[in-house]
């Protein structure tokens, strides 16, 4: 069964080159609603513990360099089938092969600095919530 929440993250790339803004338009554009959200710098350990599930994989530590570049928006998003109908709005994890229109389309540099994370379950959006956020933090 599906929930109606996801996590994201505007990625220190998209950030840096101006795009908060219009990808948080796109976002709420597509129906989503933001149910929390802040503007932070991830340090190297929470970047590594965040992205702990690709350590043995070989771009691990150019990921969590990338990601500790600068700030990012991290937000809880809320809509109907939320997971997939965002994964559908950012596109492929590739922004040469994601779809015309969607996020990382328009706003990514290469298939690391790829303007946006979105949960890939249900089950990981809620780890990813709970990584960021209190329930003092959310509503
Ligand atoms: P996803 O973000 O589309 O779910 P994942 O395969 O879970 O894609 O990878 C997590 C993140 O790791 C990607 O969003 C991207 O920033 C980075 N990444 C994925 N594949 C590569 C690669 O081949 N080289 C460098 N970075 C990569």
């Amino acid at each position: 069964m599906s929930t109606n929440k996801t996590f994201t993250m505007i990625k220190p790339d998209a950030v840096a080159n101006g795009y908060i803004g219009a990808i948080l338009n796109d976002i709420i554009k597509d129906g989503f609603q933001i149910k929390a959200m802040k503007y932070i710098h991830l340090t190297e350990s929470e970047a590594g513990s965040f992205y702990a599930i690709h350590k043995d994989r070989p771009f691990y530590s150019e990921l969590v360099a990338f990601m500790t570049s600068g700030p990012i928006v991290a937000a809880i998003l809320e809509k109907d089938n939320a997971v997939e109908s965002f994964r559908t709005l950012i596109g492929a994890t590739d922004p040469t092969k994601a779809a015309e229109g969607t996020i990382r389309s328009k706003y990514a540099n290469s298939i690391e600095a790829n303007a946006v994370h979105g949960s890939d379950s249900d089950a990981n959006a809620e780890i990813e919530g709970n990584f960021f956020f209190s329930q003092f933090e959310r509503f």
